[in-house]
């Protein structure tokens, strides 16, 4: 019998999809493959429910021969194994970062020599499936939905990438952009409020100075207009009976991890490494620290994750393993790694000598200045997050700046303005409700 395939990675059923499957049945035996959980992390956004329930509302929709499970985006295996004469589809994939998927399709279709196999369909986008895709986004938003999503992720990705955020601008771009590379479909998994680039955005220095209630005011602000999990960088922690309050606070906003750094005193931000006065804390302390931290979660889904600055400080790997393995007797959940060289050789060394000591603890890194490792050679060497620490307030900062230059050069603003976003491209990023 002539088979039908359509792809759905969809947490609701609405009429399109209902629309969609009638037209399917027109065809011939109808098959749904169902997105796993990890491809459609890949490429659109976290399922609300699970790969079970999502089977049972396609099977209960009473249209479906058959449905299956379709691991990735891309639907080479699913040819190999259904061998489907069609392939229906919405139309809305023409345009966008869904393009990729559509061009994979047709030469799926003519590899198999069923080249008038397409079959695409207006795709329906009322008020009624606005209010719903809106609803899982607002779900996904919620403290209880998105807190524990950087622990699935670390599962689900080869390595959890993160990019700096410090506004709900900067958060949008981290939300939204898609991109496809090499045939594949990728994006950000989660945002790092930096210390460095929020003091920055605020003309202040990356000394603590910019104080917790004004941090959570941009985790507040980042949180308004996205649905990814957030990494919180909290700094020294502070004084220990603070941090306890602070981490309660963090877990029930919905963060996802606190990243605390072994120094004390004044701190100064890591790329200054010796060049300024750092003091780094005693072991003893600073595991007294992750222990109260603990001590005050309420859900085992909140990370307190510890960061050495042995390598930073040129204190030597011995001591940076040395307190890897104290903070992770502490109770730590991850670990993070920094280094200022342009190398990455002392950071590879550390995963490959933490990893003989402990296969499980998540290694995050942040490749500032050894930023020609890829990120397949850091998951191969053992990490399991990937922060872009700054690069969006580098790229920001000099593009501001030329544009400021150009103006009082000119006196207008005509010799600048190929360079701008037409203001109404900035408007499509942001969400009306
Ligand atoms: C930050 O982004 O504030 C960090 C990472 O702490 S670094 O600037 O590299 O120290
Ligand atoms: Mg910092």
């Amino acid at each position: 019998m002539t088979k039908v395939y359509a792809c759905f990675c969809t947490d609701v059923i609405h009429e399109g999809h209902m629309n969609l499957l009638q037209e399917a049945t027109r065809y011939g035996q109808v098959i749904v493959g169902v997105l796993s959980d990890s491809a459609t992390v890949s490429y659109d956004r976290f399922p609300t429910v699970s790969l079970e329930e999502r089977i049972r509302i396609i099977e209960e929709t009473g249209l479906v021969d058959q449905v299956i499970v379709q691991k990735d985006v891309l639907y080479d295996d699913v040819f190999d194994s259904i061998h489907p004469d069609f392939v229906i589809h919405g139309d809305n994939w023409k345009q966008g970062p869904m393009e990729i998927i559509r061009k994979n399709v047709i030469e799926n279709l003519l590899r198999t020599g069923k080249p008038d196999g397409l079959i695409e369909i207006p795709y329906t986008y009322n008020e009624n499936v606005k209010k719903i895709d809106n609803r899982m986004r607002e779900k996904l938003a919620m403290p209880e939905f998105r807190r524990g999503r950087l622990r699935q992720l670390i599962h689900m990705r080869p390595v959890v990438k993160a990019l700096e955020v410090h506004s709900g601008l900067t958060g949008l771009i981290a939300e939204k952009t898609v991109v496809d590379v090499d045939g594949r479909l990728d994006q950000f998994d989660a945002m790092w409020i930096s210390s460095l680039c929020d003091s920055t955005a605020k003309g202040k220095p990356d000394i603590e100075l910019v104080d917790m209630s004004s941090r959570i005011r941009t985790i507040d602000d980042v949180m308004d207009v996205t649905t990814k999990p957030i990494i919180l960088d909290g700094d020294t922690g502070g004084l220990i009976e603070h941090f306890r309050y602070n981490v309660r606070t963090l877990e029930r906003m919905g963060v996802s991890a606190v990243i605390i750094e072994d120094k004390t005193g004044l701190k100064k931000n890591s790329l200054f490494g010796t060049e300024v006065e750092q003091t780094q804390d005693s072991i003893e302390n600073f595991t007294a620290k992750i222990k109260a931290g603990k001590e005050a979660l309420r859900t085992d889904e909140f990370m307190i994750i510890a960061r050495i600055e042995s390598l930073i400080l040129d204190r030597g790997m011995d001591d940076a393993l040395k307190r890897a393995s104290a903070y992770v007797e502490a109770g730590a959940d991850g670990i993070m790694i920094h280094s200022r060289k342009e190398s990455a050789d002392e950071i590879v060394l550390f995963c490959n000598e933490f990893r003989k000591m402990d296969r499980y603890t998540p290694i995050v890194v942040v490749p500032t200045s050894f930023h020609s490792i890829t990120e397949d050679e850091l998951a191969k060497a053992g990490a399991n997050i990937v922060i872009y620490a700054n690069q969006l307030t580098r790229s920001a900062f000099p593009a501001m700046q030329s544009t400021a230059i150009s103006l009082l050069k000119n006196h207008r603003a005509l010799e600048i303005d190929s360079q701008l976003m037409p203001f109404k491209e900035i408007i499509n990023l942001i969400d009306e409700f």
